[in-house]
């Protein structure tokens, strides 16, 4: 059977003039659940929840579970105030993250979490982040590639005996899409990959449940490039070995 991947929704707002202005919708881009799909895996959407049960319940259906990008995550959640370069906030989405990665602990679910569910995972095991990195950060590379989605734009190198190295050897070339990265990392990981200005770009929980962190945009990328894919396949493979 097809292990059940579970995938966080983001909130989006209809800036579009007309009736349906700030009509609000929840959604995840087609590209993950392609993504998922080419795997052979079979993908549903975890909306917006006020419960953290509910969440559990949703979860408890699931073999595994995806948190893709989206907006910046509030500073709050590593005791820092905002400084005028981080961008918007959803509250309630950042919420649902940080249930969804409690949860996946707790109920032994792996984990890929991608852009912000990369950060977002960071921040929920105690590390922070650069609010932005032009600002706060020296010497920094453009992470904000202007060119379509699916190309790459930089290079990260990879850590030695990691599933990433399986699957890239040394060098990975990724599309970059973020003006916020990690900072300190949390203790409970190990970067796997970084790029050439010492941004982390991929991150591997040391011990207990199967949790990996991508600052890029595989799912961006699959479609046309094996390797992008390959990680995908390698996280529905633990998927479908629970
Ligand atoms: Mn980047």
């Amino acid at each position: 059977m097809k292990p059940v991947i579970a995938i966080a929704s983001g909130i989006k707002k209809n800036k579009e003039a007309g009736i349906f202005e700030g009509e609000l919708y929840s959604y995840i881009t087609e590209e993950y659940v392609k993504a998922v799909e080419m795997c052979n895996g079979l993908p549903f959407i975890i909306p917006l929840q006020k419960e953290k049960e509910d969440v559990e319940r949703l979860l408890t259906m699931a073999d595994g579970v995806i948190l893709p990008g989206g907006n910046d995550i509030d500073p709050a959640f590593y005791h820092e105030k905002p400084i005028p370069e981080c961008g918007e906030i959803f509250h309630e989405v950042d919420q649902l993250y940080l249930w969804v990665i409690e949860l996946a602990e707790k109920l032994n679910k792996p984990l890929l979490a991608i852009c912000k569910g990369h950060q977002m995972l960071n921040v929920a095991y105690g590390g922070n982040l650069y609010q932005d990195l032009h600002v706060q950060k020296e010497f920094v590379m453009d992470h904000s590639q202007n060119i379509p989605r699916h190309l790459s734009s930089h290079e990260v190198r990879i850590k030695k005996d990691s599933f990433l190295y399986d699957i890239f050897q040394k060098k990975a070339n990724v599309n970059s899409f973020h003006h916020q990265a990690i900072h300190k990392l949390a203790d409970a990981f190990e970067a796997v990959a970084t790029s050439e200005d010492g941004i982390i770009e991929a991150i591997f929980k040391k011990e207990g449940s199967w949790m990996l962190g991508i600052q890029w945009h595989p799912e961006m990328m699959a479609a046309a490039d094996e390797k992008m894919k390959a990680i995908f396949q390698l996280f529905i493979d633990q998927c479908q070995k629970r």
